[in-house]
């Protein structure tokens, strides 16, 4: 199966003044059949229509290219377009795009009206200016859109930095408010390596893991904090965690913290788990109390009492993951055993470990 991020194969995008550059080097290495022959007035005449043939060649394939090889906003899965919108505002690209494409004409129509000067005027110097009028009108007509170049390779560089995931493959999404620690388990059980840190909003952006099922993979996000708060007051790192939760997550894993280490009181990571639950009735949530061994025995309790079924675990040190993440992967119907978990979540099984000693 293909992963693929739509915007990591974006070639790089000349700046206004880099195209024109690249445009002029080219127009004054461009070669033309000559003879002997001919006067000088008509060299000269051949000279400065090849010359400004190539600069608009180059100035126009540049703007196409450009275009072209950004993705089209109509084709994104909804999980790129949303974080396409998030980061950059999908308005800003499609206004951006449509002026980059609508510069090619008026080009042409500069090119065209100086070549047809070119091709009547009967003075060598006079060819030297037209040609050198042309590119100056088409200098402008290109520094005008410099913006909208700007705009394009600033989202470049923001977009091609997001994961690439398989929209088919099952995935699993963890989420949960900041610092409960999210990252810890999700580097515990795949290939994916998020910082983990003692403070809160370690990670600011969706990370994917790989775990191997069997033959099957399956993938393993790990989201930013997200906060209770009213939509509207969410940040756009916020968004992005409940971007993945929409459009990724076969099954979610939610994390509380009843250790209240992470720095919020339990019972606002409920509303927030009362929130996802009411945002996302139709995907499983699997429930898990994590850091059970710093918690206070009040604070336990009362995690237990709202949320019953819950995996009890120590992400640190992989307490309980195994059979938290047998349960995940046959919500996410994958066809598995405990076996295949164990074997690949092997480090992790210390109580196995105990058992066969
Ligand atoms: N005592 C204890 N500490 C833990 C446990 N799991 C994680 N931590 C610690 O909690 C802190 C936060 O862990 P992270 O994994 O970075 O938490 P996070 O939810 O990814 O945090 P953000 O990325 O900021 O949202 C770190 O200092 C971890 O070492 C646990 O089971 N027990
Ligand atoms: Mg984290």
């Amino acid at each position: 199966m293909r992963s693929f991020n739509p915007f990591s194969g974006i070639p790089t995008i000349m700046t206004a003044e880099e195209i024109l550059k690249f445009a002029h080097e080219r127009s004054v290495r461009a070669r033309m059949k000559s003879s002997l022959r001919i006067s000088r007035v008509e060299r000269t005449r051949m000279r400065e229509i090849t010359r400004l043939k190539e600069f608009v060649r180059s100035v126009k394939s540049k703007l196409r290219t450009t275009v072209e090889s950004f993705p089209s906003m109509e084709h994104l899965h909804p999980f790129y377009l949303e974080l396409a919108e998030i980061l950059v505002g999908i308005d800003r690209i499609r206004r951006a795009l449509g002026a980059i494409y609508n510069s090619i004409p008026v080009v042409d129509e500069i090119a065209n009206r100086h070549i047809e000067a070119l091709k009547l005027a009967s003075d060598y110097r006079q060819m030297k200016r037209s040609r050198s009028a042309a590119k100056g009108r088409i200098a402008s007509v290109i520094r005008r859109t410099a913006a909208n170049l700007q705009t394009l390779i600033e989202a470049r560089q923001v977009l091609a930095k997001l994961p690439s995931v398989t929209p088919d493959s099952p995935t699993v999404v963890c989420a949960g408010f900041p610092n409960v620690g999210k990252s810890t388990l999700v580097r515990a059980v795949s290939t994916a390596e998020p910082t983990i840190a003692y403070y809160p909003f370690t990670t600011r952006e969706v990370i994917v893991g790989h775990l191997m099922v069997g033959d099957t993979m399956v993938q393993v996000v790990d989201t930013p904090g997200i906060l209770d708060r009213p939509m509207s007051e969410r940040n756009d790192i916020e968004r992005a965690a409940i971007a993945a939760l929409k459009y990724l997550a076969h099954v979610i894993i939610f994390m509380v913290d009843p250790s209240e280490t992470c720095g919020w009181p339990l019972d606002e990571q409920f509303n927030l788990y009362d929130e996802i639950g009411r945002m996302f009735p139709l995907v499983p949530i699997c429930g898990v109390i994590n850091k059970v061994d710093i918690a206070p025995p009040h604070h336990l309790a009362s995690a237990r009492e709202r949320m019953p079924d819950a995996h009890e675990i120590v992400a640190k040190d992989g307490q309980g993951v195994i059979e938290l993440m047998t349960e995940v992967v046959e919500e996410a119907d994958v066809d598995s055993n405990r076996e295949q978990i164990v074997g690949t979540l092997s480090f992790l099984d210390r109580e196995t470990d105990a058992t066969d000693s």
